[in-house]
C-alpha cells in the first residue's frame, strides 16, 4: 500500500488527457489500491488517477457514510444524462479550500469495467452522479474551477500559487 502525492491546480500535468487502459492487470490493480488509500485518507469522495500523474482512465469514488463502498471505474463512460440539470457546492482535492457550484447533469447512465476486466453498467443521482462528472473530467484534463467564471480562476490561481509558496518557506 501507498500513499500517492496529488497533483495541486494549477499545475499543468491536471490538464493532460488519459488513455484508455489497455489490460486490467496487477498494475491497474496496485494503482487502484493505492488511490483508494490515498482518497480515503486525504479524505475525499472520488480521486481521478491523473490527480496522482497517471494518466490512464482509472477512478475511485465511496460517497457512503462509513466508507465502505468502493467504487472502482476503469474505461467508465457516461452513456445517458438527463436534460434535467441540479447545482451542488463541490470540492476538490487538487484545488484544496475552494468550493463553488457547479451545475450537471442530474442523473446518468455509466458503463465501465471493474478490477477484474468485466463491464458493468449503474445509474448515478445525488452525490454519486456529481462525483462520477467530477472525476471523468478529471480523466479529460478538466478541473472544476474551468466551470467558472474567469475572474474567479484567476483568483483561485493567485491564492493557490500563494499557498504553495507559503507552504514552501515553512
Ligand atoms: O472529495 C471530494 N468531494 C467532492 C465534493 C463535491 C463534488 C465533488 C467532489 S470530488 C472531491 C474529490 C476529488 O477531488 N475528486 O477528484
Ligand atoms: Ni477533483
Amino acid at each position: 500500500m501507498a500513499l500517492l502525492p496529488i497533483l495541486r491546480y494549477p499545475d499543468p500535468r491536471l490538464h493532460k488527457v488519459a488513455k484508455p487502459v489497455q489490460v486490467v492487470d496487477d498494475r491497474i490493480r496496485t494503482l487502484v489500491r493505492d488511490m483508494a488509500e490515498t482518497m480515503y485518507e486525504a479524505p475525499g469522495v472520488g480521486l481521478a488517477a491523473t490527480q496522482v500523474d497517471v494518466h490512464e482512465r482509472v477512478v475511485v469514488i465511496d460517497v457512503s457514510e462509513d466508507n465502505d463502498d468502493l467504487r472502482v471505474l476503469i474505461n467508465p463512460e457516461i452513456i445517458w444524462k438527463s436534460e434535467e440539470t441540479q447545482v451542488y457546492e463541490e470540492g476538490c482535492l487538487s484545488v484544496p479550500g475552494i468550493y463553488d457550484e457547479v451545475q450537471r447533469a442530474a442523473r446518468i447512465r455509466v458503463r465501465t469495467l471493474d478490477e477484474q476486466g468485466e463491464t458493468h453498467e449503474f445509474d448515478a443521482e445525488g452525490l454519486l452522479a456529481v462525483c462520477v462528472q467530477h472525476e471523468l473530467d478529471h480523466l479529460m484534463g478538466k478541473v472544476f474551477v474551468e466551470y467558472l467564471s474567469p475572474l474567479k480562476q484567476n483568483r483561485i490561481k493567485t491564492r493557490l500559487r500563494k499557498q504553495e509558496r507559503e507552504a514552501l518557506k515553512a
